[in-house]
């Protein structure tokens, strides 16, 4: 048996009921099958491979927290520094009830690569917890994010391992954990990204992940001689990366006529509201039914359908497995002409197959959404040099990141043959800078 089939058992054998962080680890490795294969006997004397899937460090920890009436709960906290041979780990974390180790792990592993690829020294790590900040008031918000950061804050700093947002974890949490690590070590670093801009976060870093998912997609459509002009767009998602991609694509000129949350979806067929999605959902917090009672020309719609709508260009911006095979052949019958992940891993494996067999232009979310950590990067810097850079001068680098992104994963897939499969070409050009990097550092 080939060694990257071996280590794929022992990743299934080893760490059962964690489906997700198994399909992460087998789309990494079949895509460096021909890396692995031509190198197979050093490869097997170091352990890379079993180095690679085998997180660094995985710490879980008791998060016990107070509700308005007093009552005490208990939830469960996650870190997983999963790769450090690029940079620090860096990665986001998950509020979400959904979260467990398996998906902290996939999230992790999916990071090394991200990060590598964004060409900025940082590792993998990602973290989390199972609390649903659905329905908490903003005290209870707080409670949890200070005990939650009373544990974590042992095992993070500025040049060790720097946290940020994802699901459920925006800049308010990102200021209450700040506040908390502060009170407790003492330090004003740049431990976390996304902060506030009046302590040290960056300019562009909230609108990034969104951006930086348009520059890709804008980039990829000019190298098939597509303009994005004109071309009706498929959002799922209503969060961070949703409204943001929303806004750019509107800014590149196309029209963007659905969203998602978790309990249904809009339709509307004048283009989406984005000042209006704002306001719902970053300031009053509230159901996508009130984009609809505000917007009587929208529809909505319970549960999830929007890749049922006719679009030219689709973008998972929710999470993972959103997207799947039923949905990947209605794009294709509604002509839909390229899917370019917001989320990490939107799209189930067999989905992803079908895309790219149908001749769907396909960016896998490890290259097409890590413009939001490359920010998160940019932030960092910037506190080291403690200094502000102006929203042009962050935005341009962040444009220049996702180009280049976008050149290394074709020149990579062109380079073994694959030209077009750009979930190879980022795997390739990601795995290619690590493990440079793990060779050159010993069996650590
Ligand atoms: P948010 O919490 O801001 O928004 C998430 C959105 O997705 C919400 O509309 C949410 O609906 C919906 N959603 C979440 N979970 C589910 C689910 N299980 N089923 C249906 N809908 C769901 O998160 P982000 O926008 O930050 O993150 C979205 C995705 O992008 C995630 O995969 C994340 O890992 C990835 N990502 C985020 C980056 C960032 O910088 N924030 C960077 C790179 C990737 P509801 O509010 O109803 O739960
Ligand atoms: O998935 C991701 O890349 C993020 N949630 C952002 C991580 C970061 O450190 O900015």
């Amino acid at each position: 048996m080939s060694y990257i089939d071996e280590i794929i058992g022992q990743v299934i054998e080893k760490n059962p009921d964690e489906p997700e962080f198994h399909q992460a680890v087998r789309e990494v490795l079949d895509s460096i099958r021909v890396i692995v294969d031509a190198n197979e006997a050093q490869f097997r004397r170091d352990a890379l491979l079993e180095r690679l899937v085998n997180p660094e460090r995985q710490i879980k920890f008791r998060v016990p927290w107070l509700d308005d009436q007093g009552n005490a709960h208990v939830n469960t906290g996650y870190r997983v520094q999963f790769n450090s041979a690029i940079g620090p780990y860096k990665g986001g974390l998950r509020l979400h009830p959904s979260v467990n180790i398996g998906i902290i792990k996939f999230l992790g592993f999916e990071q090394i690569f991200k990060n590598s690829l964004t060409g900025l020294p940082i590792g993998g790590g990602k973290g989390g917890s199972d609390f649903d900040p659905k329905g908490k008031s903003d005290r209870e918000i707080m409670r949890f994010c200070q005990s939650f950061m009373s544990e974590l804050c042992k095992y993070i700093g500025a040049d060790t391992d720097v946290p940020a947002g994802d699901i459920g974890t925006g800049a308010r949490e990102i200021g209450y954990m700040f506040g908390q690590y502060k009170k407790l070590r003492g330090l004003f670093e740049g431990v976390l990204t996304g902060k506030g801009l009046s302590y040290g976060g960056s300019l562009a870093r909230t609108e990034a992940t969104g951006y930086g998912l348009l520059y890709i997609t804008d980039a990829l459509l000019r190298d098939h001689d597509i303009d994005i002009k004109g071309k009706t767009v498929a959002v799922s998602g209503a969060g961070n990366v949703a409204i943001y991609a929303i806004e750019k694509a509107q800014q590149l000129g196309a029209k963007v006529v659905t969203c998602s949350d978790s309990t249904g979806w809009i339709y509307d067929p004048d283009g989406i509201d984005v000042a209006l999605l704002k306001e719902i959902k970053e300031v009053r917090r509230e159901r996508l039914t009130a984009y609809k009672n505000a917007k009587l020309t929208s529809e909505y719609h319970e549960g999830r359908g929007v890749w049922q709508i006719k679009c030219d260009i689709a973008l998972p911006c929710a999470t993972q497995n959103e997207l799947t095979l039923d949905d990947a052949k209605l794009l294709k019958e509604n002509g839909c002409i390229a899917v370019c992940e917001g989320a990490n891993m939107p799209t189930t494996e067999d989905a992803t197959k079908f895309l790219q067999e149908n001749g769907i232009l396909f960016i896998p979310g490890k290259a097409s959404n890590c413009g939001g950590v490359a920010t998160s990067a940019l932030e960092m810097s910037q506190n080291s040099e403690r200094l502000s850079w102006p929203f042009e001068e962050v935005d341009a680098k962040l444009k220049g990141i996702m180009e280049n992104v976008y050149a290394n994963i074709s020149a990579a897939a062109k380079k073994y043959g694959m030209d077009g499969n750009y979930v190879a070409g980022a795997n390739i050009a990601g795995f290619e800078k690590v493990l440079d990097a793990m060779n050159a550092q010993g069996i650590v």
